[in-house]
């Protein structure tokens, strides 16, 4: 299992908040993604969290029609992208910390995490803790609302963002976040050319497999969500 987040090539994101069928939950492991992050914008807690890692830890559901007696566990690693530190449970191989680098409100670039630190110190485990420099770009997107998201800006703009995540706060990720939209594959682009250390993650609107070819071929890892809820395929390989 590769736990190191810079061998991740295709990432699928499961909403503990959204409902998944134990069918479509298999169908999206046949994929093969390198990993499955879980997380959301809110609407669930610790306990939902646990639940979904269950779920996905396991080839079969128990009791499942033609399930093993013992279900084995999936090999795939498992991450949890934390939004809220109530809905952070154990057992996960990796926790993502989203830092919104565009955001207009200073607890979600750091006042959140500071108060979770705060109250959590004794218990994270900072070996497994990643950071991630999101920079929101759809307006119209959930978290964009909730982050306070300056996320109308023109390339020069984005651009300036990675040079920062990568030069001055030196972060291992960039999170292009277009989430329920698919970006510009330019931005994608320019912000490519300027980064070198720090890894480019592309998220938003990705739903078919030449989306998933084009976005792939421009950012270092990429991220499919609203896919999985909708039906489609863009990691499939029938
Ligand atoms: C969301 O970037 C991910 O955080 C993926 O976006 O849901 O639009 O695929 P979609």
């Amino acid at each position: 299992m590769n736990v190191d987040h810079r061998g991740w090539r295709r990432i699928v994101k499961l909403d503990p908040a959204r409902p998944l069928s134990d069918e479509r939950l298999a169908a999206v492991r046949s994929w093969g993604a390198d990993a499955i992050v879980v997380g959301g914008s809110g609407g669930y807690g610790a306990e939902e969290v646990r639940m979904l890692l269950d779920r996905v830890r396991l080839k079969s559901p128990p009791g499942a029609l033609g399930a093993p007696t013992a279900p084995e566990a999936l090999a795939t690693p498992v991450a949890l992208e934390i939004s809220d530190a109530r809905a952070v449970c154990p057992g996960f191989d990796l926790y993502l910390v989203p830092m919104v680098l565009n955001s207009s409100d200073v607890d979600w670039v750091m006042g959140h995490h500071q108060a979770a630190i705060k109250r959590y110190a004794d218990v994270i485990d900072w070996r497994k803790v990643v950071v991630e420099g999101y920079c929101v770009l759809n307006a119209d997107a959930t978290v964009a609302r909730l982050s306070g998201a300056r996320a109308t800006m023109g390339i020069d703009d984005v651009v300036a963002f990675a040079r920062l995540a990568e030069h001055l706060l030196k972060l291992p990720i960039f999170y292009l976040e277009y989430s329920g939209t698919y970006g510009p594959p330019e931005v994608v682009s320019a912000v490519r050319r300027v980064l070198s250390s720090t890894r480019l993650w592309y998220g938003g609107g990705i739903r078919t497999r030449a989306q998933a070819r084009e976005m792939a071929a421009l950012a270092d890892t990429i991220v499919v969500g609203n896919a999985v809820y909708e039906g489609h395929d863009p990691f499939g390989t029938s």
